[in-house]
């Protein structure tokens, strides 16, 4: 096991490593840009390194300089959290290169995952349900027309080298093909270097259903149930649970077992979810996420296991702590995720916080690195917090979720707090009866 390792993020991300490495006796390093020296992360950690100014290119993407922060410290290896250098295959080949260890899947998985197209054609040779479209890349317009008879409409072009919602187009009608065609390509070539784009049948109105999947990297994988992160908003999740009101346990037993087996077979190290579309009782895989995702927690509640313990295990070499058979999900968990955002235009709200209370009691937990009297800085994402409850039953989850948001006190910035107080009055969040599209609607007609 290691003795050392270096956290490359920050917020609560970078408390919850620390917290799982103290646990576990492994010693911490913080990094941090010069806009963080008073965050908690450098407070919690047993060391802490300053590897650049606020710019998150100069500081948290810096790879010179979190590795020569490796070398200093004495770190052995590297938790990249999310976001940031999570998902970046050429930091990975860097890592090794300096014989460090990165806590996540091999490089080569990050990029079969990263290109789409890749990613769909690996998932549906190991038997993963995948949604009906070309195939592969669609390199022109006659081909798009032919492949586009096959699928019908309504259909989506997507860039093979986008996720995530960037770089998708709308089809609804043979009229609209070749416009949302070439305009995919040309805001593939303009975002990301790589014009390639493929066509899938447009589902409309899909749950987003995640499979949580945990590979030893030996051919071992087992897989952690499903969360419905169907609530977003432009493509940001806002509240996540599991498990997934509308699955049963056959289905998650179904889904996750093809989950398991399709990442077992590649040797698959560490967390992973893999994210599908749900319609009419049918799963459809759209993407996989080589990292530890925001809304780990309610798996980890349900589940009774500790993630990050998991994958700095793995990472060491270690099998995990615990057989498919042993995983037995008990109640059901909710995250809402605090952002410093002022509505109705989740503008960002950087600034002082002049009062944090943080709630507790039975099946509450909260995950932030706010304090009384920080300054949020500007530079980064706006999620201050997470809060997650767990209860023995979704309504039960769902009282405990108001009455935690009722304890919460985060005053000096504007918040999301009262966003997840007049959601939890509505008919279809109490039910668990939503698409991916009942929030943006709930918010047009709500906030304007
Ligand atoms: C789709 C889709 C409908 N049909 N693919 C958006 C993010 C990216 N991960 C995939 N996305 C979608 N892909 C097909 N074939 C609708 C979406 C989508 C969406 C998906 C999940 C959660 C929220 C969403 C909001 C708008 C569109």
């Amino acid at each position: 096991m290691f003795d050392k390792i270096l956290i490359a993020n920050r917020g609560e991300i970078a408390l919850r490593i620390i917290r799982a490495a103290r646990e576990m006796g492994i010693g911490s390093v913080a990094v941090h840009s010069t806009a963080d020296a008073d965050a908690m992360h450098v407070r919690m950690a047993d060391e802490s390194v300053c590897i650049g100014p606020p710019s998150a290119a100069q500081s948290y993407l810096n790879f010179p300089a979190i590795i020569s922060a490796c070398e200093v410290t004495g770190a052995q290896a590297i938790h990249p959290g999310y976001g940031f250098l999570s998902e970046n295959a050429s930091f990975v080949q860097i890592v090794e290169d300096h014989q460090l260890t990165f806590i996540g899947p091999t490089a080569e998985h990050i990029r079969i995952m990263g290109d789409k197209i890749t990613a769909k054609d690996t998932m549906r040779a190991l038997g993963v349900p995948c949604v009906p479209g070309s195939d592969g890349g669609v390199p022109d317009l006659e081909t798009a027309r032919a492949v586009a008879a096959d699928v019908g409409f309504p259909l989506i072009v997507k860039a093979t080298a986008g996720g995530g919602g960037r770089g998708m187009k709308l089809a609804k009608t043979p009229a609209d093909l070749d416009r949302a065609f070439q305009t995919a390509r040309a805001e593939a070539k303009a975002a990301f270097g790589n014009d390639e784009v493929y066509l899938e049948r447009y589902l409309g109105r899909p749950r987003h259903i995640e499979v949580q999947v945990f590979g030893d990297g030996r051919g071992g994988a087992v897989h952690l149930g499903e969360r419905d992160c169907s609530l977003q908003r432009r493509h940001q999740k806002v509240l996540e649970e599991a498990p997934g009101p509308s699955i049963t346990p056959e289905q998650r037993a179904d889904i996750g077992a093809r989950c398991a087996a399709a990442v077992a077979r590649i040797n698959y190290a560490g967390a992973g979810t893999v994210e599908f579309l749900y319609e009419d009782g049918e799963f459809f895989f759209i993407e996989m996420n080589t990292r530890l995702q925001v809304e780990h927690p309610v798996t980890e509640a349900i589940f009774g296991v500790d993630l990050v313990r998991e994958q700095i295990r793995v990472a060491a070499g270690l099998p995990l702590s615990f057989t498919q058979d042993e995983l037995v999900p008990r109640g059901h968990a909710i995250e809402v995720r605090i952002n410093a955002e002022k509505l109705p235009a989740f503008s960002p709200s950087p600034g002082r916080i002049t009062q944090y209370h943080a709630p507790g009691g039975l099946g509450v937990r909260m995950d932030s690195a706010l304090y009384d009297g920080y300054r949020i800085p500007p530079y980064y994402d706006s999620l201050i917090g997470k809060l997650i409850v767990h209860g023995r039953d979704r309504p039960e989850a769902l009282a405990r979720l108001g009455r935690a948001l009722g304890e919460l006190i985060v005053d000096g910035v504007d918040t999301t707090v009262p966003l997840f107080h007049a959601l939890l009055q509505e008919e279809a969040i109490q039910t668990g009866d939503y698409t991916i599209h009942w929030l943006e609607h709930w918010l047009e007609t709500h906030l304007g």
